[in-house]
């Protein structure tokens, strides 16, 4: 099995046990690798802390506070962890927000205030964060964040997320264009849909899971360990020739017609 004993991941986005960045917090560490969560606010301290506890080899992690939409938080939480370790491997970004009634009803009704808001906390967020942690990688440092296919398609409810999910696909074309030179790997897991906190924002999301029971070619939905483990592979050294690309961890339902 996969050893990252040697490596340091930066995991930003575990809300709670449900979290897709939980599901690869636990791949990671499995995979004994050294853990730093950041978290949007004190708020999300005291569940991680509880969830980390359970953990096998990072029971009491560096835990630091970063919520991506203010520049200097993102600035101020790297500054915290080089201050802390020598350097870090990669790092994971598993945040989105849109407001509710922003994917509620149709997308033409989009606000522009609405709009900015999701664009900049579910895209933007990659861009700062890859500069922000580029100082700090080690050599053949990689990053990947999460999408969903309806960045692709036109996928029913998904409306405003799936602009911003647009925006963050190409970006992290443009980002592995531009870090190549540094070594630095970007990619995107577009993971299936699963019941998060997040995704209960979404309508009808129990239709869109019957949907991949009966279409995806492995007749089933995919769970948070799954997508951890994808991750794992490109945050590590196996996956050194791959940057900009999107990997759907999906059960293959964006091949169905
Ligand atoms: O079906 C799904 N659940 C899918 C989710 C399918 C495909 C992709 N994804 C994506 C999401 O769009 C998101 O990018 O996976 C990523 C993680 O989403 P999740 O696991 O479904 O949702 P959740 O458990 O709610 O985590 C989202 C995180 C939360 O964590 P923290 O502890 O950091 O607060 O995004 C956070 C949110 O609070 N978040 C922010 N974090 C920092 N700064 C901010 C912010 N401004 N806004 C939201």
């Amino acid at each position: 099995s996969l050893n990252l004993s040697d490596k340091t991941y930066v995991i930003m986005g575990v809300a709670n046990k449900h979290s897709i960045a939980w599901g690869i917090a636990q791949a990671l560490d499995q995979a004994g690798a050294t853990l730093i969560f950041t978290i949007m606010s004190d708020r999300f301290k005291k569940s991680l802390t509880k969830l980390t506890a359970e953990l096998e080899h990072n029971k009491e992690p560096m835990i630091v506070n970063c919520d991506v939409s203010e520049d200097q938080d993102v600035e101020n939480a790297f500054k915290e962890i080089k201050g802390k370790v020598d350097g870090i491997d990669g790092v994971v970004h598993a945040i989105a927000f849109a407001n509710k009634e922003d994917i509620e009803g149709r997308y033409v009704d989009t606000s522009r205030d609405g709009f900015l808001h999701s664009l900049n906390i579910s895209a933007y967020s990659l861009t700062k964060v890859a500069n922000e942690s580029k100082e700090l990688m080690n050599e053949g440092g990689s990053i990947v964040t999460l999408t969903y296919l309806g960045g692709e398609r036109a996928v029913p409810n998904y409306n405003l997320m799936g602009v911003s999910k647009s925006a963050l696909e190409s970006s992290v074309r443009y980002l592995a264009q531009d870090l190549g030179q540094d070594g630095i790997r970007v990619n995107a897991v577009s993971a299936g849909p699963i019941r998060t906190l997040s995704s209960k924002a979404v309508g009808d999301f129990s239709t869109i899971l019957s949907e991949i029971e009966k279409r995806a070619p492995l007749k089933r939905n995919i769970d948070q360990i799954e997508v951890g483990n994808s991750v794992a592979f490109l945050l590590s050294d196996l996956a050194s020739g791959v940057t900009g690309e999107v990997l759907h961890v999906d059960s293959g339902y964006h091949i169905v017609g």
